[in-house]
């Protein structure tokens, strides 16, 4: 098989690629190690800067997303039984964030791709990228017994933090930078009313929590818990009073508790590899880079290496120009980092650390107290939150 980008990986950073890619004439194809099932079975983001809503757009998947999706204008941080709400629209001018699950996004890339006839291939197995660094590069995977071959011009690294793509650069072309937090976040979701129209990050002695939402009627709650915690420790009932501890009385009172249709434990951690770049092979996504979801930066990063290499690659193959695949990996960095230090602030702002010495403790407060005192500060978070410029 000839095209001429190969993507590993039929997560969003992948898929949104190939559709962008797609409506300009340039030919993809998607090797995806998993079902569509299994893809679209795993509970994810939520939260949408208003740059990532603007690239569904331009790839023509956006419709579901404007009809479906809430424009949030702010959230609040509890804190001391108080709330406090940030108010997103009036600190940046006038944006805001869209709340969509990444499962809803991913289901919408897919059906485009569909529509369009695009090509993944699912349960692909054993893939891999070979002479990335000649002129010719390819990917190989196993179909049953077969060994299969697709030749490009490019490959795209859209496979994930667990993914081949990062693992097969050689060990001396990679700088890895990690930061591993000592806690997870607990995840249910549940088809009850969302106790607050805005989410709520609550910051609490006894472990930050997290009120969100995918609908109206379908709630997203996180309580941060021990590494060691498993989801068979914390049944629901045990949950939803652990979460109503973590909220001030007024929420709490509020909160429609109702069967987990979802629960899962995710360990937190910070990492990017540099460069992005191995020869003819680009990392996007969490291929590349990994935030806690504190700061909801997560899915959108991906976004802003999207947009990037969207660009780079119509200008090398609409206007014979280089520039911007010569420059990807240093401008996707300079974005990548900022998301890198705000998901580390709102972690390190919002979450119990058992081994914190009381020093620590009372910077965290005193951390807290200064953000709603200065509009400045309240700015600055704003800013991040709604997703810097691409
Ligand atoms: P993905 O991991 O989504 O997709 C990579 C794809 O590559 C997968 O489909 C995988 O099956 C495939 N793949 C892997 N190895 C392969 C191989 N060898 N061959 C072929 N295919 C291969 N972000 C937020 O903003 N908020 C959140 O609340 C949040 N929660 C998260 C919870 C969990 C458990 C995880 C893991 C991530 C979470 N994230 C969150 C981050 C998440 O949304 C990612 O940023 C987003 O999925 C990134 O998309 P991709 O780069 O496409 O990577
Ligand atoms: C979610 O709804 O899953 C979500 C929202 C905001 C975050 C993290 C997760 O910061």
């Amino acid at each position: 098989m000839k095209t001429q980008i190969g993507i590993i990986g039929g997560g969003p950073s992948g898929l949104l690629l190939s559709q962008l890619l797609h409506l300009q004439g340039i030919d993809t194809v998607i090797l995806e190690k998993h079902s569509r099932e299994y893809v679209l079975g795993r509970i994810r983001a939520g939260v949408l800067e208003h740059g990532f809503a603007a690239l569904m757009r331009e790839a023509q998947c956006g419709e579901r997303m404007d009809a479906e999706g809430e424009i949030h204008d702010g959230f609040y941080i509890a804190h001391n039984g108080h709330r406090h709400r940030v108010d997103l629209k009036g600190l940046t001018g006038g944006n805001s964030v869209v709340v969509y699950g990444q499962t809803e996004l991913t289901k919408d890339l897919y059906e485009a791709r569909d529509r369009a006839g695009g090509v993944v291939i699912h349960n692909a197995e054993d893939v891999k990228p070979h002479d990335v660094t000649s002129g010719n590069p390819f990917l190989t995977y196993r179909d049953g017994d077969d060994v299969r071959r697709v030749d490009c011009d490019y490959i795209i690294g859209a496979d994930g933090f667990h993914g081949v793509s990062r693992k097969s650069i050689p060990k001396e072309s990679l700088r890895e930078f990690e930061r591993v937090y000592p806690f997870g976040w607990l995840g249910v979701l549940s088809r009850t009313k969302p106790v607050s129209p805005e989410l709520i990050y609550a910051k609490h002695e006894r472990g930050f929590a997290l009120c969100s939402l995918r609908s109206q009627v379908l709630s997203r709650y996180y309580i941060q818990v021990p590494l060691s915690d498993t989801v068979e420790d914390w049944p629901d009932d045990e949950f939803w009073e652990e979460l109503k501890r973590r909220l001030p009385d007024d929420v709490a009172g509020g909160l429609v508790t109702g069967p987990s249709i979802e629960k899962s434990i995710a360990p937190l951690r910070s990492f990017v590899a540099e460069p992005m770049r191995y020869g003819n092979m680009f990392l996007a996504g969490d291929a590349a880079h990994i935030v806690p979801p504190t700061g909801a930066r997560g899915l959108n990063s991906a976004g802003s290496d999207i947009y990037y290499l969207y660009n780079a690659l119509l200008d090398h193959y609409k206007k014979s120009d280089d520039t911007g695949l010569q420059e990807y990996s240093d401008r996707a960095l300079s974005r990548i980092w900022k998301a890198q230090r705000f998901s580390w602030w709102m972690t390190t702002l919002l979450h119990r650390f058992p081994d914190n010495i009381p020093y620590d403790d009372r910077l965290q407060h005193t951390d807290l107290e200064y953000l709603f005192s200065s509009q400045h500060a309240l700015a600055s978070l704003a800013e991040n939150y709604v997703g810097l410029p691409f």
